[in-house]
């Protein structure tokens, strides 16, 4: 077995199911080290196979121990049935529906996979997606088997009052012997088991109800922490608009009696959206001002939205195959972009979803983890929950709404909803309802879900004073990837607008190539030539407008035609684009140039005077204001190299060029600072956290002077700071500079929130980030912190992953101990919990653009994982890719 290595699960190898399970009765008694599973299947032959003869019945299971099996109440013994270690078969089982019956024991406490039942600061809780349930009892652990459940839960009284299961509460009672309860649920919508969930645990709640559009009442309970429960109004605030929007934007109403969440602090990722019963990492449940930033406030609003949203896109309508994961993901994460937009700002949101795409989805897209929207093949499916799947296809979903107008796009939403409800379905069946519903050819446009990487449009514009006319020519590129050397040519809409020189869009008309609606252009060739009639004047091109495709773009355009578009573009999404690019430009520049200085005054004076106009537009709310004035981040900057990235040469220019803006807007900044001082009482909504976003990015800026005033600016603002926004704000940047504040200000956070553990979250990613030499040494101690845990993933993310991932410039050390430190520790973590450390390693995912003595290091450590043994499918399969050439 175990020379053969972990096997390849491909699509093209897809079967329906052979037998399908009608109904599951669970019976669960909750105990922390043997819990028992009772399980009663109804099983039937899958009837759309017409099979004939006997098929052998073959049940997922693992790391269970099994006590009786019995089929229509007869026990089995052996050879009626056989057992490995991941499997029971039952080799001819009755051609008429059956019975199954299972006994088996689990142990919650040894489960630091937190895969299955496992127990987080003694609550009971479980997690079954992709492939848990499997460890719970033996089932046809697969999405295209959709049972009806009813479940009994058995747990102390006083360990465990409240018993929550998915469906609707049936029953409750108490038990004579041992001080024992129960609770029955049931659930009528037939759903596949990665959405099963149970919880039991002594919790606090907060409740409130909602009416449906139909008039249904729900009702909704968020469960916490004893004592936390007034942390959990903004989660319940976001769960009722979340259900108001998705009735009227899509027409989706809730279809069960309650709505349960609850917050654990042990959580492989952010939440789930188990049917009726969400589970959250408490990270995205609760927040105050003076525990919660902003960034926090929103995550929570964006990730209950999200998991809300997945009740029609994900329950209702799954996935057939894991293949399929995007048609869940990409769609749910396109809503909750869409409730965010409508929530808050359009443009703000984009920008955020932009360079949350371009900093995780590009990198990956560009490496050795590259893999399609729809994968064709696995080892180990949670290694696919990745930024390609989630945000690469949303964005897929949001290029067929520009292609179709929001008419026609919901028109395809209503046909979906409509054609699928129930139903375990595909990519295809996605798709054929926006070709059906508006009469459009997808056949071209499918390659998106195909094709791995990021299409590059390189492009070219002329102009033609004497006719008035314009030619743009596109040529589309699409490089290599991990199994895909030969690509086609994708259909890319590009939406665009030529400016004449007083700022304006031009009426200019295409009198070649084709529109596919107004100011949306469809490239669809590796070379499309388009022409433009009506040009008055010079044109100056804003291209891909909105971000209306998943690409890079690659026009030459002089620093005066950047600093136009900073000034002018109505498209304010490519307003805050044209100013990144400057930046990243004028980085770049930086490194290369012989003489710097030069460079640097000329570069950043014309930045400077084009971001002084927008921070004095009272047009522009703060929140874009502040994202103008955020540079682009190393790593941004890093992106733009595809091979001999030296991250401390870029940290250099890139201190430099922050400094010089800082310098050329001081009196600017200092008044932003001064003038949006703090409000008296706190709100989180979005005009209050961009007046504080501002303020924050102009102190960022400002502390790039590095003078005493500005260490002693942050210090003060630290000290004075009435909500986390600000104090976290303050916190990262007194961490990231050798301020003689320093440690006074590091201590008191400590002390002030050593006894609460997401706070203290803030204070390790704050020391992991920080730029300095020292990091490393001081990570290393941070993991012998009392307050560390290596079993809470939260705390793994908030040290180790932060350093991994947020600190290019010290986990890139030239001498390779980040690297190094990182493969021990992702050993450590693979014994206890392997999907968590197959993510941390995905920090090496773009090892191969680094200058070779970083390249050769990165590798060695790879290499250092990859002969290790144990080693865990996640990793095995991450360090295979990766190392691959
Ligand atoms: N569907 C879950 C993710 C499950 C991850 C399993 N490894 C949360 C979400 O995307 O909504
Ligand atoms: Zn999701």
């Amino acid at each position: 077995m175990e020379a053969e290595g972990p096997q390849t699960i491909l699509l093209a190898d897809y079967q329906p199911p052979e037998y399908l399970i009608e109904t599951v009765e669970l019976d669960i008694a909750l105990d922390p080290t043997r819990t028992r599973v009772a399980a009663k299947l109804s099983i039937v032959r899958n009837p759309a196979l017409k099979t004939v003869g006997k098929v052998p019945l073959k049940l997922d299971g693992e790391l269970m121990e099994l006590e009786s099996i019995a089929l229509d109440g007869r026990q089995l013994k052996k050879p009626a049935y056989r057992v490995d270690d991941t499997s029971l078969t039952i080799p001819s089982p009755p051609q008429e529906p059956f019975t199954l019956e299972t006994v088996t024991y689990v142990n919650p406490q040894a489960n630091t996979a937190l895969q299955g039942i496992y127990l987080s600061r003694g609550v009971y809780c479980s997690q079954c997606e992709a492939q848990g349930f499997r460890r719970i009892t033996y089932f046809s652990d697969r999405p295209d088997v959709l049972a009806r459940f009813t479940v009994r839960l058995e747990a102390d009284v006083d360990a465990a009052p409240v018993l929550l299961a998915n469906g609707n509460p049936v029953e409750r009672g108490t038990l004579a012997k041992r001080k024992r309860h129960y609770a029955i649920w049931h659930d009528p919508h037939p759903k596949p088991s990665y959405l099963f969930a149970i919880v039991g645990g002594d919790l606090g709640s907060v409740a409130s109800t909602f009416k449906t559009a139909s008039g249904r009442d729900v009702d909704l309970r968020i469960y916490v922490e004893h004592g936390k429960e007034e942390r959990a109004h903004w989660a319940m605030d976001s769960l009722k608009r979340s259900m108001r929007w998705d009735e009227k934007r899509f027409g989706c109403e809730y279809d069960l009696d309650v709505f349960n969440i609850v917050a654990v602090s042990d959580f492989n990722m952010g939440a789930m959206e188990n049917k009726g019963l969400n589970i959250f990492n408490d990270r995205l449940v609760l927040a105050s001002p003076e525990t919660a930033t902003d960034a926090n406030y929103e995550a929570i609003e964006s990730v209950v939205a999200h998991e809300y949203f997945h009740n029609w896109t994900g329950n209702r309508i799954t996935c057939r195959d894991w293949f399929q994961l995007c048609l869940k993901e990409g769609l749910t994460v396109f809503r909750d972009q869409e409730f965010s937009a409508e929530e808050r700002s359009r443009t703000v949101q984009r920008i955020s979803d932009v360079r949350q795409l371009k900093s995780l989805q590009f990198p990956e897209d560009g490496g050795p983890l590259a893999h399609p929207v729809r994968p064709d093949s696995y080892i180990e499916i949670n290694n696919f929950y990745t930024p390609t799947v989630y945000e690469k296809g949303a964005e897929i979903v949001r290029m067929i709404k520009t292609i179709l107008g929001d008419k026609t796009f919901r028109a395809g939403m209503d046909l979906y909803f409509e054609r699928h409800d129930g139903q375990a379905v595909t990519i295809e069946d996605f798709v054929a309802c926006f070709a059906d519903a508006s009469g459009t050819d997808f056949s071209q446009f499918m390659r998106w879900y195909t094709q791995s990487g990021t299409p590059e449009l390189v492009c070219d514009l002329t102009y033609d004073k004497r006719r008035k006319s314009a030619e743009l020519t596109v040529h589309q590129t699409l490089k290599a990837s991990p199994g895909k050397q030969k690509k086609q040519p994708q259909f890319i809409p590009l939406a665009m607008a030529l400016l004449g020189e007083n700022g304006k869009e031009m009426d200019v008309k295409v009198t070649e190539g084709r529109e596919i609606r107004d100011g949306v252009l469809a490239v669809t060739e590796r070379t499309n030539t388009f022409k433009f009639s009506g040009v008055t004047s010079r044109p100056v091109p804003s291209l891909l407008r909105g971000f209306s495709a998943p690409v890079n773009i690659n026009i030459s355009l002089s620093d005066g035609d950047l600093a136009f578009l900073m000034l002018h573009d109505s498209d304010l999404f490519n307003r805050w684009q044209a100013g990144n690019q400057y930046a990243t430009r004028s980085i770049l520049a930086l490194i290369e140039a012989k003489r710097p200085k030069a460079v640097l005054g000329a570069k950043a004076a014309k930045f400077a005077t084009a971001i002084r106009s927008a921070l004095f537009d009272d047009r522009l709310d703060d929140a874009y204001k502040a994202e103008l004035l955020k540079l682009p981040g190393i790593a941004d900057v890093a992106r733009e190299k595809s091979s001999k990235v030296d991250h401390s040469a870029i940290f250099t220019a890139h201190r430099s060029f922050s400094r010089a803006i800082a310098e050329a807007l001081k009196d600017d900044l200092v008044e932003i600072y001064d003038r949006k001082s703090r409000s008296k009482t706190f709100s989180p909504d979005a005009k209050s956290a961009g007046r504080r976003a501002l303020r924050n990015a102009a102190l960022t800026l400002l502390t790039t002077c590095d003078g005493p005033e500005d260490y002693a600016r942050v210090a003060a603002h630290y000290k004075r700071a009435s909500n986390m926004t600000d104090s976290a704000h303050a916190l990262v940047l007194i961490s990231g500079v050798d301020a003689p504040e320093r440690e006074t200000v590091l201590r008191d956070f400590h002390d002030r929130w050593k006894g609460d553990h997401l706070v203290i979250d803030l204070w390790f990613a704050a020391q992991a980030q920080s730029p300095r030499s020292e990091t490393l040494d001081e990570v290393k101690a941070l993991t012998r912190d009392p307050l560390f845990r290596l079993t809470t993933p939260n705390k793994v993310r908030a040290l180790i992953g932060t350093f991994a991932m947020a600190n290019p410039v010290q986990f890139n050390r030239p001498d390779g101990a980040g690297y190094r430190f990182l493969a021990d520790m992702v050993l450590e973590i693979d014994r206890l919990n392997p999907q968590v450390a197959a993510r941390m390693l995905g920090a090496f995912r773009s090892f191969r653009s680094l200058e070779p003595k970083r390249r050769a290091l990165a590798k060695a450590a790879l290499h250092h994982v990859a002969g290790s043994s144990p080693l865990s499918r996640d990793c095995h399969e991450i360090v295979t890719r990766m190392l691959d050439d």
